[in-house]
């Protein structure tokens, strides 16, 4: 038996899974919830309630305690942890936790008879960790631009941004700057994570490290400019950046009270999107992955480093070598209940009137449906603004003009803004709303290739366990992707389409430039 455990660290929980790469498949899954499930930590969606909605924190304690919680469940539905080899996990990207002088002898001495959340509690020199949500450092960003320019974007494959992690560590040393000077280690969410189960502080690898607004994506070095500028002796605090395939280390002998065997490899974590990128099959340039979730993102691997010039989009390492592209829509399937809502549709009624009532490209009718702030084009004051027959630019369209309206829309959407990744061979489609036909049938009509589907619930997971099993030397990725990310059902473009469709997408390109370029 040749089995690899895969962690996904995210927003609201800690999930597990097993995987056997003899046999392509999933032995076990199990997860802890951090509301639920650990309800004294006040983290009811797996972060503090703030007054500001700007604020998003968590106390990483928490997720050390989701560590124990999730391996004692395990143990309990008697999951084969004794036979696993190799290890390794995704986290949410972005977030920081800040430790003091104590954690890495903590963690050397780690007593098996004792919590972790237990041992580890004086070892932190902020009690809360920024994460990906948070979004109150506009003014650490602003001064990253105003001393760099262009600078960032171009190496790092991302302007400053509010979530990630560099601006955080500027607004906590401007703010708390004792706090920050008694901090030893920052490590991301994954960095953390890994350290935890080494027993000793782990690397940063190159797709979440990109997630900082510091790494040089060309050569894999931390930038001492930007560290240095960012807060003072920054680059000692920060763990060394590796490629996602390196051993971190070892399993402490801590964990063998789950029944896991210590020594075993434990592969450097990543963030989840890299992850994702891994879990869905798509490691290889060629491919894009749409995922329609709360917020859509769309993701590919790419072979050559190149950034978007509109500066939307953000670039990773891909953990199989080379980059990932990542762009994130954040009115997906927020804006589509609200048009379904509007026409008064069940959600079959809603998939099914568009076929039915309407045809491709909807005799121009469009929209640019932004009912919350939107970060790809940036909108900062939504509003929903519609182009086509007067009527329809009235408000006054048909529930199947309207239904029909957002579903193209929204890919005409991703189509303009993935342009810059260069060109797709096929398209896998994920989340909730993949399941309904008339939406793959618009992707692969507008794209002009085929849209797959496959059965992956926890793509960050999967793809965790996959690298570990590809790092620890028994199979390749396409070996395993083959093994657990097969296509279930595959919606083949209709070539009629393709020119009304190319009209379609110029004419929602040019009035979406006319209404958001000039606004920052
Ligand atoms: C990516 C991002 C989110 C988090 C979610 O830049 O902020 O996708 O990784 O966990």
């Amino acid at each position: 038996m040749s089995l690899f455990l895969g962690f996904d660290s995210s927003t609201q929980s800690l999930k597990a899974i097993i995987i056997d790469t003899d046999n392509g498949q999933i032995i076990h899954t199990s997860d802890v919830n951090f509301g639920k499930d650990l309800p004294g930590y006040n983290c009811p969606n797996g972060f503090l309630e703030n007054s500001d909605p700007l604020i998003a924190h968590t106390p990483p304690l928490l997720w050390a305690a989701a560590l124990d919680l999730v391996l004692a469940k395990m143990q309990n539905e008697g999951a084969p942890l004794d036979k696993v080899c190799g290890i390794s996990g995704s986290g949410q990207q972005h977030g920081s936790v800040y430790l003091n002088s104590s954690f890495q002898p903590s963690l050397a001495e780690l007593n098996s008879d004792l919590p972790l959340a237990q041992q580890l509690k004086g070892c932190f020199s902020r009690a809360t960790s920024p994460i990906w949500m948070d979004r109150s450092t506009a003014v650490e960003c602003a001064e990253l631009s105003e001393a760099f320019g262009d600078e960032i974007h171009d190496r790092t494959g991302s302007p400053p941004i509010e979530r990630f992690t560099g601006p955080q560590i500027r607004k906590f040393y401007k703010e708390s700057p004792e706090e920050y000077r008694d901090t030893s280690v920052i490590h991301l969410v994954s960095s953390f994570m890994c350290s935890l189960l080494i027993g000793s502080n782990a690397p940063i690898d190159y797709g979440d490290g990109a997630g900082l607004n510091f790494l040089d994506l060309k050569t894999g070095q931390w930038i001492p400019e930007f560290t240095e500028f960012t807060a003072p002796a920054l680059l000692k605090k920060l763990p060394p950046a590796v490629p996602s395939n390196k051993a971190a280390g070892q399993l402490a002998d801590y964990f063998e009270k789950y029944g896991l065997s210590s020594g075993i490899p434990v592969i450097v974590w990543s963030g989840d999107n890299p992850n994702s990128l891994i879990g869905c099959g798509a490691f290889e340039p060629g491919t894009a992955v749409i995922s329609l979730g709360t917020s859509d993102t769309m993701f590919a691997a790419i072979k050559d480093y190149k950034t978007d010039p509109d500066g939307c989009g953000h670039v990773f390492g891909n953990p199989a070598g080379g980059f990932m592209s990542l762009s994130c829509f954040t009115n997906g399937s927020l804006a589509r209940e609200r048009v379904k809502e509007q026409c008064n549709l069940s959600w079959d009624e809603f998939d099914c009137i568009v076929p039915q009532k309407t045809p491709p490209a909807n005799n121009g009718n469009m929209m640019l449906p932004y009912f919350v702030p939107e970060s790809t084009p940036l909108v900062l004051n939504p509003e929903v603004k519609y182009h086509g027959s007067e009527p329809f630019c009235a408000g006054q369209g048909t529930a199947a003009e309207m239904t029909r309206a957002i579903m193209e829309s929204q890919v005409y959407s991703f189509k303009v803004h993935s342009e810059w990744q260069g060109k797709f061979d096929k398209i896998r489609i994920t989340g909730g709303a993949s399941n309904s036909p008339t939406i793959n049938t618009i992707i692969a009509d507008v794209f002009q290739c085929p849209v797959e589907k496959f059965a992956v619930s926890n793509s960050a997971g999967l793809g965790a366990a996959i690298r570990a099993a590809q790092a620890c030397g028994t199979k390749s990725f396409a070996e395993l992707s083959q093994m657990f990310t097969a296509a279930t059902q595959v919606t083949l473009p209709n070539k009629a389409n393709d020119k009304v469709y190319q009209k379609a997408v110029e004419t929602f390109r040019q009035f979406e430039t006319e209404q958001y370029t000039s606004q920052s």
